[in-house]
């Protein structure tokens, strides 16, 4: 089923092309091409070939592919519609950039696999940058950052506990299979996840009125209003992710922990929110340096059902969509200093408007205190100032209006360096891209 989807579904990715072989000769290629990164640094791939003589010459690919000192992550194959003993295979490969444009150019030559190729013209997305271009595309873009997480780091507060290691594989494998367009699956989360949310649930409810920007009281209410926010049980993803789409269009889909900032960013054009569905351990309940889904659903759900903070949160997104990594750095900033740990003016006060603020007692009345910088926001420096996820900020950055700040974005964001223009497109929810060159 892997393949099909992977080489079906799209005819407009499949056209001819100038190589010269006919279609017999040829082959059915995908080369996904998951990031416009460095040329030595190591990429993701996937290659469809048709192999017109039979599933033997499968061994000569592999062993080409290891020539290149490739890394074999997965291989598929089915038998092929075409008359004959011959098969489709799809390959999925890590491999540095450049060895993978010589694969490619090889394959496409065909003289060094007789009997195996491959439509190349595809491989236009290894010289240009790939990126989603439709949210069901976000299903190739769940690549976690190991940082921080149960398993790997002795000081997470799980990672003595065996059985809360087991509880955040089962859910971790959720997020894995998960596909666009599927319903999030539910999660019957255990007396101990609902006690934490608990937890933190009444601190917030005892901070907001002071300290959260009126944007987020007025949906945060919304949301106790329709039952969705409750003291006593977390949340489903599913039922938010309903709430969010009638409000500005946002829909979720399940994340099994942090994302590379690439594609946890991407997602945000398409309106989609990448959410873990994970609880933090029971004994660290105000504090977790990873996501969680209590983080996700207290910090980020209100704002993201605001119409002008929605706006905001794609523009980052559409931004960062064939952006370099330096840019994509730069985009990372400015979200962790706005998103995550934005305040906002409101008359002559300062309110939190960061999910990573809203969702953490501790750090609010840090940021709100004297014991901390306040500057005011602005892209250009914003996006410059170094952060760290360990311990609370030192600088905040202070919006004078979510219109405000979008607008000072919009403007920063024209002076990028993206030789194209994206527009997404809501009838058809693609992203569109308009050559500038
Ligand atoms: N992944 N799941 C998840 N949640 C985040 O908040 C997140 C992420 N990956 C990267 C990331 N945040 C930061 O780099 C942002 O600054 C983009
Ligand atoms: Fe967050």
């Amino acid at each position: 089923a892997e393949a099909s989807s992977d080489s079906d579904g799209k005819p407009d990715d499949d056209d001819d092309d100038d190589t010269g072989l006919t279609e017999e000769e040829v082959v059915l290629a995908k080369t996904i091409a998951e990031s416009p990164e460095s040329e030595q640094s190591v990429q993701k791939a996937a290659l469809v070939l048709r192999l017109r003589e039979g599933i033997g010459s499968l061994g000569r690919i592999l062993k080409t592919i290891e020539n290149f000192k490739g890394i074999i992550t997965h291989v598929e194959s089915r038998a092929s519609k075409k008359e004959g003993l011959q098969f489709e295979v799809l390959i999925k490969i890590d491999m540095s950039r450049q060895s993978l444009l010589q694969l490619i150019r090889n394959l496409r030559q065909s003289s060094a696999l007789d009997g195996v190729t491959l439509l190349a013209d595809n491989s236009v997305s290894i010289k240009d940058p790939w990126f989603p271009r439709h949210a069901s595309d976000l299903d190739n873009c769940n690549h976690l950052m190991t940082k921080y997480e149960p398993d790997l780091d002795m000081n997470h507060p799980g990672f003595a506990d065996k059985e809360y290691r087991a509880r955040r594989k089962v859910i971790a494998e959720i997020a894995f299979a998960y596909k666009y367009g599927e319903p999030i699956p539910c999660i019957p989360y255990t007396e101990t996840e609902n006690e934490t949310w608990s937890r933190v649930f009444i601190t917030v409810l005892d901070l907001v009125p002071k300290h959260a920007c009126v944007e987020y009281q007025r949906v945060f209410k919304k949301l106790q209003e329709e039952r969705i926010f409750e003291s006593h049980r977390i949340p489903q993803l599913q039922e938010v992710s309903d709430f969010l789409k009638r409000n500005t269009g946002f829909t979720l889909r399940p994340a099994a922990g942090l994302l590379t900032a690439r594609d946890f960013l991407s997602s945000l054009a398409f309106r989609v929110f990448q959410s873990t569905q994970y609880v933090r351990h029971i004994n660290s309940p105000y504090h977790t340096p990873e996501p969680d889904c209590i983080h996700e659903l207290l910090g980020h759900m209100p704002l993201l059902a605001d119409p002008s903070f929605a706006q905001f949160s794609q523009e980052i997104g559409l931004a960062s969509l064939g952006a370099s990594d330096e840019e994509i750095e730069k985009l990372s900033t400015i979200y962790w200093f706005t998103i995550e740990f934005g305040l906002c003016k409101e008359g002559t006060e300062v309110k939190a408007y960061g999910a990573g603020l809203l969702s953490a007692y501790g750090e609010l009345l840090h940021a709100l205190s004297d014991k901390c910088e306040h500057r005011p926001f602005d892209p250009s420096t914003t996006a410059l100032q170094k952060y760290q996820d360990q311990e609370y900020q030192p600088i905040y950055f202070v919006a004078e209006s979510f219109e405000d700040a979008k607008e000072k974005f919009r403007r920063w964001v024209a002076a990028m360096s993206r030789p194209f223009e994206v527009r997404y497109n809501p009838h058809t929810q693609r992203v569109e891209v308009l050559d500038s060159v």
